[in-house]
């Protein structure tokens, strides 16, 4: 092998290295085996009092007693955002979650993040309008309105989710077909699809410095542990009286109800 021949392969071999190199740093910074599991878990209590399905009462802000036969919420597009202010937006498709009271299967948003230290967990409350009109297709898990997981919680094309569903027994409700004091709160509204209608998604951020930071590490699951006061669905900025609105849904009415929810999540610790 003469030394110009030698030269020339060595370049060669350097050139291919230097290719390899390159490639390999393309792949995102965030690769799947680099993410630790991160869960949001959603405790739902009445004021001071854990929430028991049909079996509690709970009296709301205008006096009237209740209680509460159904439960049950869609938590998506969630967010955490470290100290310095850097953000990780979990991916769309993985990011949307149904909350169902009684259900421990239904209790809590598991996600992926890169390592880090947490101190802000944003999500929203119902189902951006982007995805619900999107095709069937790319509308699965629970958000499949033909699938027993969305469980009631679809209206239909134009009208969306129901982005929060409470029903409950108050003798304050007037007696309905069923022959009970029936009380029913169907709350969606995603800004419209062909016609601009009620807009209830509801965005929620929560500092999370005080009460303890999520350190999301691979080898375990670092969990984020919310107090949710369903009482603040009755008793918020509105002053929800089930006599004179026994029955909510696609109303106007609707928007004071969302104003009240989107104040119900507050962080009580986290298990790191
Ligand atoms: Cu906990």
């Amino acid at each position: 092998m003469n030394s110009a021949y030698k030269i020339i392969s060595l370049a060669a071999a350097a050139l291919f290295a230097l290719a390899s190199c390159k490639k390999e740093k393309n792949e995102p910074v965030f690769d799947d085996k680099n993410l630790a599991p991160l869960s949001i878990e959603f405790d739902n209590i009445v004021g001071g009092q854990n929430l028991y399905l049909n079996s509690g009462s709970y009296t709301n802000a205008a006096g009237e007693t209740f209680s509460v036969s159904l439960l049950q919420y869609f938590i998506s597009n969630i967010k955490v955002q470290k100290a310095d202010g850097t953000e990780y937006v979990v991916p769309q498709d993985s990011s949307y979650f149904l909350i169902k009271e009684g259900d421990e299967d239904f209790s809590e948003a598991l996600v992926n993040v890169p390592e880090g230290d947490y101190t802000r967990l944003t999500f929203t409350v119902g189902v951006d309008s982007l995805r619900s009109t999107m095709d069937v297709s790319k509308r699965t898990g629970v958000l499949d309105p033909s699938g027993g997981m969305a469980d009631g919680m679809y209206w239909g094309w134009n009208s969306g989710y129901i982005f929060f569903k409470m029903e409950g027994l108050s003798d304050a409700a007037p007696v309905d077909g069923s022959g009970q004091h029936k009380f029913r709160y169907h709350i969606g509204g995603f800004g419209g699809y062909n016609a601009p209608t009620i807009n209830n998604i509801k965005t929620v951020t929560l500092d999370l410095t005080e009460r303890g930071i999520a350190k999301a590490r691979k080898d375990r699951k670092a969990n984020i542990h919310l107090m949710v006061d369903i009482g603040k669905v009755l008793s918020g900025s509105t002053t929800v009286s089930i006599a004179a609105h026994p029955e909510v849904m696609f109303s106007d009415y609707s928007v004071n109800i969302a104003n009240n929810y989107a104040g119900m999540f507050r962080h009580d610790h986290t298990e790191n």
